[in-house]
């Protein structure tokens, strides 16, 4: 009786020598013991042959037993451990990053060059003093000409031929209407800039496009002269271009100053170009907001931002800005 048991736990254990060193997965492992170990399986089958040996062998028999079931146990603990360190490096080598791929390059992006101007030219202005103050790009006819001296029948109107939305609502022409805001908003002295859009049935050309950007100026105040407006000017442009630029400053006409010059850049060598318009404010222009001509003078100027940009940059037609190719606007 023990020796037939005990040849069948020679059989069991060569099989599972044999299935374990097959296994290759927890879930091949987990068969395994269930066949090995569970309530139905091989070991706990010879146990209950165990139980019918006389009671002589039993002891002797028990031994062998215990030994195989705690070889299988420590075997199947082995296997285990293994399968799972297995798993577990797949894991990481899964999960793990290749910091030798390239990066998925997202691309950074630049300001406008225009806006880039716009920047300079602020950053100047509220260095020397200047607050920015800004106003509405659809202007009543009020604002845009008549409280600048511009009545319905005036010549001037043609050049500044504007985008009518209905009668007496417009795109502004030029970035003067904040001025008016301004000055009715506040007492003297006053010292502003403007900057923004302006809008004109103008052709575009190299130089003129019907959307463009102007910085407006405007500085009220007692005492001043047109030799402050020349050094304002004078020291803005050294300032914006540095050296080899030259400026030109030239009588000119706008109803809302008296007298009125405009300025003319070049590069050393190059073509003039106009950048502003600018004069002494009309006495007009300071009754119609309620100042005192009497007490308080005062200059202003409006400055076209693209025109600066060509001439800073090198730039010589102004539709480039607003064709939108990146290869060109990512140059500056
Ligand atoms: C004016 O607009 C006046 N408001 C300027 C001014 C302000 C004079 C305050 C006196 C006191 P003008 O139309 O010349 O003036 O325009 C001024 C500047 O705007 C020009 O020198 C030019 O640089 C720019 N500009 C005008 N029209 C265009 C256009 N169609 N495209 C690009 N730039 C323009």
């Amino acid at each position: 009786m023990l020796r037939e048991l005990a040849a069948r736990i020679d059989e069991v254990r060569t099989r599972w020598e044999e299935e374990s060193g097959r296994v290759s997965s927890l879930e091949e492992l987990e068969e395994v013991r269930i066949r090995y170990l569970g309530r139905k399986g091989l070991l706990t089958g010879l146990f209950a042959v165990l139980r019918e040996l006389p009671p002589a062998e039993r002891a002797e028999a028990g031994r062998l037993l215990n030994e195989l079931r705690e070889e299988v146990q420590r075997g199947i603990e082995r296997l285990r451990a293994e399968l799972e360190a297995a798993a577990e490096a797949e894991r990481l080598r899964r999960e793990a990053y290749d910091l030798t791929l390239p990066g998925i390059w997202r691309g950074v992006g630049k300001l406008h060059p225009l806006t880039q101007v716009r920047l300079e030219i602020e950053r100047i202005f509220m260095e020397m003093g200047f607050d920015v103050a800004t106003g509405p790009e659809v202007e009543t006819d009020y604002y845009n000409f008549e409280a600048l001296n511009i009545p319905p029948d005036h010549p001037a109107r043609d050049e500044w031929d504007s985008f009518y939305i209905d009668e007496g609502l417009l795109l502004r022409t030029h970035t003067s209407p904040v001025q008016i805001r301004v000055m009715k908003s506040r007492k003297p002295p006053v010292r502003v800039i403007c900057p923004g859009r302006c809008y004109r049935r103008d052709t575009p050309d190299a130089t003129h496009f019907p959307v463009f950007h102007q910085v407006e100026l405007l500085w009220v105040e007692r005492g001043l002269t047109m030799a402050h407006l020349k050094w304002i000017i004078e020291e803005f442009v050294r300032q914006f271009f540095g050296p080899g630029y030259e400026m030109r400053f030239s009588a000119d006409f706008f109803p809302f100053t008296e007298p009125s010059a405009q300025v003319h850049i070049r590069r050393e060598g190059g073509p003039w170009l106009e950048i502003m318009g600018a004069g002494m404010v009309d006495p007009a222009v300071f009754r119609e907001v309620g100042y005192d001509p009497e007490e308080v003078t005062g200059f202003a100027f409006g400055l076209g931002i693209e025109r600066m940009a060509m001439l800073k940059y090198g730039i010589d037609d102004i539709r480039l800005f607003f064709q939108n190719d990146v290869r060109f606007l990512g140059q500056f």
